[in-house]
């Protein structure tokens, strides 16, 4: 959205305020602020008319603009109803020189996760990638999918939802049922960083974030979960504005991410067993380092896991 559509809708939230006294206000023609109260209207924002002038009435459901409306962070939204993947947008938004852009979209078709696995991702969940330009080295930034992954869990505790971390880049919601399957809880969310960068400076930083949120988990991969499924259906627009804010508010801070995300995890504490490129680590996950390791403590003695995917094993 423009400065000046924010502007005009920012004063017909604090309506009734007539055309002329709008476009006085923000110094355009009488035309203009007629022109930005149609689209407003047109991306389904309810704004009456009478003697006394313009006011908002309602928001619309979802989308870009409702989005951005009322959010408290410095994002620009660009919705999709249906993409192929958030990531791959995003990295195209990235590539125009654009920062803070959160791609959001209803649906997508392509969309994927870790390693070129499939994620799936129907209409009705939350699927959004955020281009940053974040002033950090390369190695730094898996930071920020930890910052992703503590903005993940308490937006979802805020809508009701027990959500916690799994290192490093799943939420999820431990299940009641202990089987096999279900040990370490049902996933609820992925996310997927990806970035283009030289040796000591990043260009840009692309976060995917994906959440089940009003779906039927039984539509979703065996051992998914959904915020449906989990305490009924969630006001998206709201949930994906305090994603955003809390991930703002988080990221130029390291230290906090790393507490914030300790607070959160499943994980430590645990035994688990870690797949990485270089074989498998089994032992008790203790702690989390910067800039996203997982800390085992194994029979050998202390091992420092920068990737890979980590399960959950039974105390011995
Ligand atoms: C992830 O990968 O968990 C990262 C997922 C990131 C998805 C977001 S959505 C917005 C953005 N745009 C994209 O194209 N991607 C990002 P990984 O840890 O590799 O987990 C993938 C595995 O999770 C799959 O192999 C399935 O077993 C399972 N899975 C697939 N879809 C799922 C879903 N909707 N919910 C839960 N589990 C799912």
């Amino acid at each position: 959205m423009n400065d000046t559509r924010r502007a005009v809708l920012d004063a017909l939230a604090d309506g009734p305020v007539t055309g002329p006294a709008l476009a006085d206000e923000l110094g355009v023609s009488r035309n203009a602020v007629w022109k930005h109260v149609e689209a407003l209207r047109g991306a389904g924002f309810e704004v009456s008319s009478d003697d006394t002038g313009y006011a908002l009435e309602s928001v619309p459901e979802f989308g870009g603009p409702a989005v951005e409306f009322g959010l408290d962070a410095p994002f620009e939204v660009e919705y999709h109803e249906s993409v192929g993947s958030t990531n791959d947008r995003a990295r195209q938004v990235a590539a125009t020189g654009a920062a803070d852009v959160a791609v959001v979209a209803d649906e997508q078709t392509g969309s994927r996760g870790r390693l070129d696995r499939e994620w799936s991702a129907p209409s009705g969940g939350v699927w959004t990638s955020l281009v940053l330009r974040p002033d950090l080295p390369p190695a730094h930034v898996p930071v920020l999918t930890l910052a992703a992954a503590v903005a993940t869990t308490d937006a979802a505790r805020e809508a009701g939802v027990p959500a916690e971390i799994k290192w490093p880049n799943d939420v999820l919601v431990e299940g009641e049922d202990k089987s096999a399957t279900a040990r370490g809880g049902h996933k609820l969310a992925g996310i997927l960083t990806e970035m283009e960068g030289e040796a000591d400076r990043v260009s840009w930083v692309v976060v995917g974030i994906g959440v089940n949120a009003n779906l039927d988990a039984e539509d979703l991969p065996e051992g998914a979960t959904s915020l449906r499924d989990e305490n009924g259906d969630v006001d998206r627009r709201r949930f994906v504005q305090r994603l955003l804010e809390r991930f703002d508010e988080l990221r130029d801070d390291p230290e906090e991410i790393l507490d914030a995300w300790r607070d959160r995890s499943a994980t430590l504490g645990q035994r688990v067993r870690v797949e990485t490129a270089d074989g498998e680590v089994v032992g008790e996950a203790v702690d989390v380092a910067l800039p996203g390791a997982l800390l085992v403590e194994t029979e050998d003695g202390r091992v420092r896991v920068h990737a890979g995917d980590c399960e959950h094993l039974r105390p011995e």
